[in-house]
């Protein structure tokens, strides 16, 4: 077997140039004393001219994480952030819970403080800080939210723990690892220290979906009268979005989408019913749900209690959620595109009896679609001019100046119903653990991973802030990464105030109009935070000019290569 050979160094040597052999092409880290090996490699690699990942700088380990993540969605490709010991790691909690809910793969790493106090291991402690940063479990720390930790004990383990630690990530469900790397490990020396290249330690193939329980599924489904598709979470593979629009268009079958995560199904499809399924839970009588964590709010609005259900993907019944009560009538563990495709070429033998139901069906749902359309010009309409300034508005100046390839991020009160995706890969809004902050970071791995493509990054008031917003700007300006950040500034947390009102809709806190520890006023003006860095900055408050003022970041970010932000004063939807 082919084998590459590093004949001395230290541990960390090899640990960078066995990260580079496993496909890993950026380690996003935020330092600290624990990184002395590390860096040490580096510079060493570069010296020696040997392939290690890309070191990326990020002064907050949100935005690491958030990188990482970003370029994992666009590429499927896992990387590696490196923060310091337990405070760093602690700092990253946000978006590594994030990460876990979503099954996003990340090698997420940490120093450990050196143990040793005696003086002669090199890597041992060097300064006070290495007695107080100890903690008995540093793993512990993430272990609810991670799918292994290790520490690497030694040099010799090397390679097995590293393979161990992608196998688990790239393992379905997929997800973060933790790896803690003490200081005297690394910086231990080695000698003659063999690996194999290419890995032996294959990844595990993806489940693939039971024929019976498909067949099960699909004699559900024909039979229905008004079978319905729940999702959010298609579409992270492109081929999710292609076997969806097969199956739904095969059998008429309505596709609503509920706080879609990705671009699911292109707008115009014909079976696409829009982003709120609730109007159509009480005729459904067979519900798909297609990778959707919550397909509806019990309580609210449910489906009878005669309909099916049936869960389908890698996952179907979420097991990193404790409480997950939606009845499951059929649960298929499949990668989406597989069992998507499956039950499509079951039904495509059922297609003739079911003739007149699905010609029926397709009437109804484009009378649907036509009705969707009217109410979006008409609210659309009203919002135009409206000051402070629409959602609606916003979305649809944005739709008219992206690109067809360009990567729209929602971390805001976006409404992508008035915007139109047509290529899988467009759309993302992620934060599945519901950490708010991952949105700069998110926007930043992903033109790290599409240079060439419009990256414009939509985020409330709340979530910039949330999202270490200077250490964001100047690595867009350091990796020369400029994208487009909209800021949807309505002075507020609305999302709190929203829920603080459903609750107590005629209590003390709604009456007041002025409910505590939800408002930013006076409003911050961001659009200057940007200039630290000297990004394109300017505040929008007429809706007319809007459409200018988005011409003008987009010529910065195009022609300048400069990063832009536009502060729009809104309102809520
Ligand atoms: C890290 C974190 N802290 C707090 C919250 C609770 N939270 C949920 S939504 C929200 C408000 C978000 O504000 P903003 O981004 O301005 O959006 P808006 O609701 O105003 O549209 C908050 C604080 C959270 N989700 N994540
Ligand atoms: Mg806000």
């Amino acid at each position: 077997m082919p084998k590459k050979t590093i004949a001395s160094g230290t541990v960390a040597d090899a640990y960078l140039a066995l990260l580079a052999d496993r496909g890993i092409e950026y380690l996003f880290g935020n330092a600290g004393t624990d990184f002395a090996p590390i860096i040490e490699a580096f510079s060493k690699a570069r010296a020696n001219g040997v392939k290690v990942p890309e070191p990326i700088t990020c002064p907050h380990e949100n935005v690491a994480m958030g990188m990482a993540q970003g370029y994992y969605v666009l590429t499927g490709r896992p990387q590696a952030v490196m923060v310091h010991v337990n405070v760093g790691t602690a700092n990253a909690m946000c978006t590594l819970i994030n990460a876990f809910k979503g099954n996003i793969p990340v090698l997420f790493s940490a120093g450990r403080t050196p143990y040793t106090e005696t003086a002669t291991l090199p890597g041992r402690r060097t300064g006070e800080i290495h007695w107080p940063q100890e903690m008995f479990d540093q793993r512990a720390l993430v272990r609810e939210v991670v799918k292994w930790d290790y520490e690497l004990p030694h040099g010799e383990v090397l390679e097995a723990t590293v393979d161990r630690a992608l196998n688990a990530c790239m393992g379905y469900p997929r997800g973060p690892v933790y790896l803690t790397l003490p200081r005297e490990v690394l910086a231990a020396p080695i000698k003659d220290f063999t690996y194999d290249s290419p890995s032996r330690h294959a990844h595990a193939t993806p489940p693939q979906p039971d024929a019976a329980a498909i067949d099960e599924a699909a004699v559900l489904i024909a039979k229905a009268e008004n079978p319905l598709i729940i999702t959010a979470s298609a579409g992270l593979d492109g081929e999710d979005v292609a076997a969806l629009g097969r199956l739904a268009e095969r059998f008429a079958i309505p596709v609503s989408q509920r706080k879609p995560r990705y671009m699911c199904l292109p707008t115009d499809h014909p079976m696409n019913a829009g982003y709120n399924p609730d109007p159509l839970l009480d005729d459904a009588d067979v519900i798909v749900v297609a990778d959707c964590d919550v397909p509806w709010i019990p309580g609210s609005k449910a489906p009878g209690d005669d309909c099916k259900v049936i869960h389908l993907g890698a996952d179907p019944l979420w097991s990193s959620y404790p409480i997950r009560g939606f009845p499951a009538d059929i649960a298929i563990t499949g990668l989406l595109k597989s069992s998507l495709a499956a039950l499509d070429a079951v039904l495509a033998g059922e297609e003739k009896q079911a003739r007149a139901r699905i010609d029926a069906r397709r009437k109804r749902i484009a009378a649907l679609r036509e009705e969707q359309a009217e109410r979006r010009k008409a609210a659309l309409a009203k919002a135009e001019s409206e000051a402070p300034i629409h959602p609606a508005w916003i979305s649809h100046c944005l739709d008219r100046v992206k690109e067809e390839d360009a990567i729209v991020i929602k971390e805001s009160q976006l409404l992508h119903h008035h915007m139109s995706f047509t290529r899988p890969g467009t759309f993302f809004s992620l934060g599945y653990g519901g950490g708010l902050g991952w949105g700069l970071g998110t926007a930043l791995g992903m033109k790290l991973a599409a240079r060439d493509r419009q990256v414009i990054c939509t985020v409330g008031d709340g979530s910039y802030m949330f999202g270490n917003p200077v250490s964001a700007h100047y690595v867009s300006a350091a990796e020369k990464l400029p994208t487009l950040t909209v800021v949807f500034n309505n002075q507020m947390w609305n999302a709190v105030r929203r829920n603080t009102r459903q609750l107590y809709p005629d209590g003390f806190a709604a009456k007041s109009n002025w409910e505590p520890l939800t408002y930013f006023r006076p409003g911050n003006r961001y659009e200057k935070v940007v200039e630290v860095v000297d990004g394109y900055g300017e505040q929008v408050e007429d809706p007319a000019v809007l459409p200018q003022a988005i011409d003008r970041a987009m010529n910065a970010i195009a022609r300048d290569g400069r990063q832009a932000l536009l502060n729009v004063v809104s309102k809520n939807a």
